[in-house]
């Protein structure tokens, strides 16, 4: 065998160098353990390295979207923004990868194509685009929205002009100057892309087949007595957003809409219209919950749309008819109002849909001369980055086959049949309904003391039992039916992807998740089977 082909051998493998695979990586080293990061891209960032549109950046606000697990790093960083955009972002995980000296631990440019686990050795195999590893654990930190969405619309291969996904943007700018410019999609890509790419285009016609909630960030200049006044208390803020249900330190949702004065709830909207973003259900319990009170919470969205957009047939495409919430929340910079502009068209594909991209043209309605296509057509969300990879285990068990009919998985952290084997922000955990930054720290953590324990109490391997894994999935879905979330199509769902099982993935509410996390390991990993006898 080769220097090259020799099987190169850890104690933990992890998949992705995003936020999740940087700081895992940190606490296997501190636990003594050998580790390395597999990244398929040149770079760290992760998502962050991916979606480098114009306009990309958080929406939840950067004093929350960043790492807790170091005080001096949490007191040291400042944020120019309440809101940081993308390369300010990965600025920040750079700086971090470089301030814990994790580069070293990181393959960069190898994809993962397979992983097997060897029942004999009770150990994974994996064959990365490089090489091959073994590896007694397995960690994915793939990431929820890493697997771009790429309809198939007809003649799109071709299609001569310039072709870009918003997903995986190039690293180089692109300048839109003279151009006409077509965008695939009204997600929150193309709601924080649209404004800037249109004050550059000649033309920008934007193909939506269904319209979105967003709501303004207001954006600006970190103010500097939130950010020492948060920073002064800054881990007990932390603790505080973990008891909020959507782990973000918005306003406390102690009120119901059904039991208050209507022009009271108004101007508590108007308050979080202008103030909150993505909190903008904040001080009101019952908008995911109840029909009603979700009416008034999107009439007043609606009302702004038709406020905000001059021409009152294209507010009326902009305007949604669903659920406010039941796709995921918008948040934008001057996104409606950019459909004032001269050179903004608005196309509706529900009643015309694509019918063709030639060369330089696409159809719909009529034909579109072009040059430049951008699809923000989102992701196959949450498992693709985990069925994309040929992933078997006890009894060659394909990952993708068990996952055809709904993907199931106990916690989010572990899936039966799949011994060893860690998913950092899995199905069936708060992840994308959640701030994602203390989502990931919280599972990193526990996978972590998880792999500890069973150092200490000598422990081979670790898996989800079915039982507890049936139960757990009839919870998530459970606890989906009491709210306004499983009625609207969405990518929480499946429902983007036509040939993807239809079930609401995500686990909502953080509080109960950390409880019952915690109860979990206080009963020594109740669900999980250890060393497991055939
Ligand atoms: O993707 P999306 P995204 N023909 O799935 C349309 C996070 N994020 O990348 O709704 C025509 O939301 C599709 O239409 P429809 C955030 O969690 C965060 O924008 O399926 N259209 C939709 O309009 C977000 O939710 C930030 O009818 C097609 C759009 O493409 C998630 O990522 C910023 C189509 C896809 O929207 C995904 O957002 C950006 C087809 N065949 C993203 N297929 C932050 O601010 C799809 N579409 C942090």
């Amino acid at each position: 065998m080769t220097q090259e082909n020799q099987i190169k051998e850890f104690d933990v493998l992890i998949i992705g160098a995003g936020f999740a695979g940087i700081y895992q990586l940190l606490k296997l080293r501190k636990l003594g353990l050998s580790a390395v990061i597999l990244e398929k891209a040149d770079q760290i960032g992760g998502t962050w390295h991916w979606n480098r549109y114009p306009g990309a950046r958080c929406d939840i606000p950067s004093l929350e979207y960043s790492y807790q697990f170091d005080e001096d790093l949490q007191q040291e960083w400042n944020w120019s923004e309440k809101y940081s955009a993308q390369p300010e972002i990965l600025e920040y995980i750079n700086h971090v990868a470089d301030r814990f000296e994790l580069r070293d631990g990181i393959q960069f440019d190898e994809e993962v194509i397979s992983a097997n686990f060897n029942e004999s050795i009770s150990k994974w195999n994996v064959f990365s685009s490089k090489g091959q590893y073994e590896a007694r654990f397995c960690i994915f930190a793939t990431g929820c929205l890493s697997v771009p969405n790429k309809p198939d619309f007809h003649g799109l291969e071709n299609f001569e002009g310039e072709l870009l996904q918003t997903s995986s943007w190039p690293q180089e700018e692109q300048d839109f100057t003279g151009k006409r410019v077509a965008i695939i999609g009204t997600g929150s890509s193309a709601i924080q892309s649209i404004p800037l790419i249109a004050e550059q285009a000649e033309e920008l016609y934007v193909f939506q087949r269904t319209p979105n909630y967003s709501i303004p960030s207001n954006n600006g200049p970190m103010d500097k007595n939130i950010e020492k006044d948060v920073k002064s208390r800054y881990s007990q803020f932390r603790k505080d957003n973990y008891l909020n249900g959507f782990g973000i330190a918005a306003i406390s949702d102690e009120s119901l809409i059904s039991e208050s004065d209507i022009n009271e709830v108004n101007q508590q909207l108007e308050e979080n219209w202008q103030s909150a973003g993505l909190g903008f259900f904040g001080g009101y319990a019952d908008i995911p919950i109840d029909k009603e009170a979700n009416d008034v919470a999107a009439n007043f969205v609606r009302n702004k749309i038709k406020d905000l957009v001059k021409d009152p047939e294209t507010a009326s495409l902009l305007t949604p008819d669903y659920h406010i919430g039941g796709k995921r929340l918008c948040v934008d910079t001057g996104y409606f109002e950019t459909f004032n502009r001269q050179n903004v068209h608005l196309i509706n594909l529900k009643e015309n849909p694509i019918k063709e991209v030639s060369a330089t043209q696409i159809e719909s309605d009529k034909a579109y001369e072009i040059d430049t296509l951008i699809l923000a057509t989102g992701f196959d969300a949450m498992t693709g980055a985990l069925t994309n990879i040929d992933i078997s285990g006890r009894d060659n068990v394909k990952l993708n086959e068990q996952w055809e009919k709904g993907a199931k998985s106990y916690l989010g952290l572990g899936i039966s049949n799949f011994p060893n084997l860690f998913t950092v922000t899995g199905p069936g955990s708060p992840s994308v309904l959640s701030n994602m930054m203390p989502s990931i720290e919280q599972h990193v953590n526990w996978i972590t003391d998880c792999i500890d324990w069973m150092v200490q109490n000598d422990k081979s391997v670790i898996e989800s039992s079915e039982t507890a894994e049936e139960e757990w999935m009839k919870l998530v879905n459970e606890i989906a039916d009491m709210t306004i979330f499983t009625d609207t199509k969405s990518w929480y769902n499946g429902s983007n992807i036509d040939s993807k099982a239809k079930a609401f993935l995500p686990f909502i509410g953080v509080p109960v998740y950390t409880e019952m996390l915690e109860e979990v390991v206080s009963e020594n990993y109740k669900g999980f089977i250890f060393d497991k006898v055939n």
